[in-house]
């Protein structure tokens, strides 16, 4: 065994020098794992005991790419187009050992090898969008001469991650080793000395039709609005129908150092790092889950039925409650009916529906919930309702089940005094629908036990949710910060701004939609009825835009009634010129005179205002930490990831617009 850095080793055997990466937590090919690479490449190819070389990872992943760490400074040599060329152009064979995840650099270093053999549990992906740059070690190149420029858009322009199996079946990998992986990589390197070696960049690109690829590229551009890393991923990978490999990989190079600089990558790193640190709970260090096996969703409507399917994807047994057993017969079929759309679009298959189905009871016995370690409750969000509810539940379930509810905008406390329990009450604030959306707001109740948080977080995580923490207040952070972005919206239309104007200017930022167009998508009337239940408590002073009211009164409640701040037809929105009457109204009934409002000052207000509703949630002690706040409103309220979250946003130097 040598050593050829501090993370990179061999062991020659049988003439095939085996190179393992080691380098917790996920082999990232740091600048020492680039120095050792190389530095086995080349003893490899000057060693005379040694015919062939396999390049593997240590523990369950291959090579999880760039150190992500080192991106904020320079590139530090060997950088890893130089250690790649060595692996290509080796004299002797090399062969990548795909152990498990190869992700970015680490599927360009398996992409560099002359063959490549995957345990059946890898996963491939060169997901260098997803942090705003594209692949800077050859991806771009090498994967369109293996599977073509078409099937190459649709993964480096997306991130998306392919099985061993879609490999296999694209091209990338040559063999899925059920066996053992290192002998079997092993013989193979073997049986390729003195062969005709592959080298995929010497490949000529297989031949597509112009709209095969046109139409990848539309496919795989349609939702990176904005985002600068997929349209440049697309016109590298276009590069290899008629460039030199040589020539195509410099202009790849320079592409991903352009990208790597810029905002957008350094946005998409914050988002990134964010995600990880969120799962860093205080006081959570050493606390351990109970066991949830069986989870208990009383309310099976839109909401219900989405968490219970959630739950049955992750593969908990589901008892799902509702009030008669008429109802739960809805909420059963309801349920059924979100399996078959997974089972029409192959995300399951039969058998994994029937699977689901044998886990999943319903019924109107709230009895049968004795079974459950945990209950979700989905009912109507009215606080009597509720509370009523936990305390049936608390006389129910077993004294160790855990009992959340899925409130958003009520007072979890109160409802936790409804039990005798309140230790083993917390929130978990799910978003519509639950089955697809990841944002998940767990709320630390003021009573809640460590280790009912930690069960919960423990839960959301095989749900395969993005778990946020977060403290009681009304709206939780989410909606509490939307609400502040509300009032600023309905401040811009009282000083002058129409909401196509406010719209456009959001959306110009990033965002799928601008705030009117999502309420009206929402519906006006909740926000309404909250307005009406708040009017006693408001204090005079303070500003009130009273336009949604009389847009409201005038039964404009959104675009399931056809009017509401747009008039729709057919699902489009329209301008409606009544809007802007009543907004005009609205301002002379003030005596306010419409001033003209820049896009500018849209944004920056709007942005300001969700800032600065962050920077209360944080000092109130309800977030935990400014980023997570930012993933709040980038999976729950479309803020745009590659803008970083409003709490970043604000933090650049530059300020916060576009
Ligand atoms: C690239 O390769 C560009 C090339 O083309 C450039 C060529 C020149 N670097 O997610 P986890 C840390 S771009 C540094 O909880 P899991 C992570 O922060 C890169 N650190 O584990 C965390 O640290 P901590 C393309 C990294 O098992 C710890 O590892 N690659 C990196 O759930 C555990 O992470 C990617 O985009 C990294 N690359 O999932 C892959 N990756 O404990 C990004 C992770 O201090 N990574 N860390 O919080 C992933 O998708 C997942 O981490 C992975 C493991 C699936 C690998």
């Amino acid at each position: 065994m040598s050593a050829f850095s501090d993370t990179v080793r061999g062991a020659v055997s049988n003439g095939v020098l085996l190179i393992e990466i080691d380098h917790a937590p996920v082999n990232a090919l740091s600048t020492d794992v680039r120095n050792g690479l190389l530095a086995a490449i080349m003893h490899g190819e000057a060693a005379t005991d040694v015919v062939a070389m396999v390049i593997t990872g240590a523990g369950n992943i291959f090579i999880g790419g760039a150190d992500i760490r080192e991106f904020g400074a320079p590139p530090a040599e060997p950088v890893l187009p130089t250690v790649l060329a060595a692996i290509e152009n080796a004299a002797k064979p090399v062969v990548a050992a795909i152990n498990g995840a190869a992700l970015g650099g680490g599927l360009e270093v398996a992409l560099a090898a002359h063959r490549r053999i995957a345990s059946p549990a890898a996963t491939l992906a060169l997901p260098e969008v997803k942090l705003g740059i594209v692949p800077g070690a050859g991806g771009t190149q090498r994967l369109p001469r293996l599977i073509g420029i078409p099937a190459a858009i649709a993964l480096v322009a997306t991130g998306r991650i392919a099985s061993a199996n879609e490999a296999l079946k694209l091209g990338i990998v040559d063999r899925i080793e059920s066996g053992e992986l290192r002998p079997a990589a092993a013989a193979e390197a073997r049986s390729l000395v003195g062969a005709d070696l592959r080298r995929s960049g010497a490949c000529d690109v297989p031949p597509a039709r112009a709209e095969a690829i046109d139409a990848a590229a539309s496919k795989a551009l349609a939702r990176a609005r904005g985002q600068n890393a997929p349209r440049e991923a697309v016109r590298l990978v276009r590069l290899s129908a008629d460039t030199p490999f040589t020539e195509a990989l410099a202009e790849e190079r320079k592409t991903f150092l352009v990208l790597r600089d810029s905002d957008q990558a350094a946005a998409l790193r914050h988002v990134f790092f964010a995600e990880r640190a969120a799962a860093k709970v205080p006081g959570l260090e050493h606390v351990k889950p109970r066991k949830v096996e069986a989870i208990g969703v009383v309310g099976l409507g839109l909401m219900g039925s989405g968490i219970a399917t959630c739950a049955l994807d992750a593969g908990y047994a589901v008892i799902g409650i509702e009030q008669t057993e008429e109802a739960a017969a809805k909420g059963r079929n309801r349920i059924e009916g979100l399996l078959d759309r997974a089972l029409q679009s192959s995300r399951i298959d039969a058998a994994g529906k029937a699977d689901r189905l044998r886990r999943l009871t319903t019924g109107a016995e709230l009895n049968s919930l004795k079974a459950a370690d945990l209950v979700i409750e989905a009912v109507f969000d009215d606080l009597s309702a509720k509370t009523e509810l936990f305390a049936c539940l608390g006389n129910v379930v077993r004294a160790d089940a855990i009992l959340a509810t899925n409130t958003s905008y009520l007072d979890p406390d109160a409802i936790a005094a409804a039990t005798t329990r309140p230790e083993r009450v917390l929130g978990l604030h799910f978003f519509s629908p639950a089955n697809v959306m990841r944002l998940l707001e767990v709320v630390r109740c003021t009573r809640t036990a460590p280790d009912v948080l930690a069960t919960g977080l423990a839960v959301a995580k095989k749900l395969r949710k993005l778990p946020i923490v977060c403290g009681v207040t009304e709206g939780f952070i989410g909606n509490r910060i939307f609400s502040a972005y509300r009032r600023e919206a309905e401040f811009l239309l009282e000083d002058g701004a129409l909401p196509q104007q406010v719209d456009a200017a959001m959306e110009s930022y990033g965002f799928a939609m601008g705030p009117f167009a999502v309420f009206d998508l929402a519906g006006l009337e909740i926000a309404w009825a909250r307005r009406k239940r708040q009017a006693a408590r408001r204090d005079p002073n303070a500003r009130y835009v009273d336009i949604p009211d009389r847009l409201c009164e005038a039964g404009r409640l959104g675009m399931k009634a056809g009017r509401g701040w747009y008039r729709y037809q057919d699902g489009k929105r329209d301008v409606d010129p009544e809007v802007t009457a009543l907004i005009e109204q609205g301002r002379s009934a003030k005596g306010l005179v419409a001033r003209t409002i820049s896009d500018d000052e849209i944004r920056h207000r709007l942005l300001a205002a969700m800032a600065a509703e962050g920077a209360a949630l944080l000092s109130e002690g309800v977030a935990v930490r400014a980023s997570d706040i930012d993933l709040v409103m980038i999976n729950g309220y479309g803020f745009p990831a590659h803008k970083g979250g409003p709490m970043f946003a604000a933090s650049q130097a530059k300020g916060p617009t576009a």
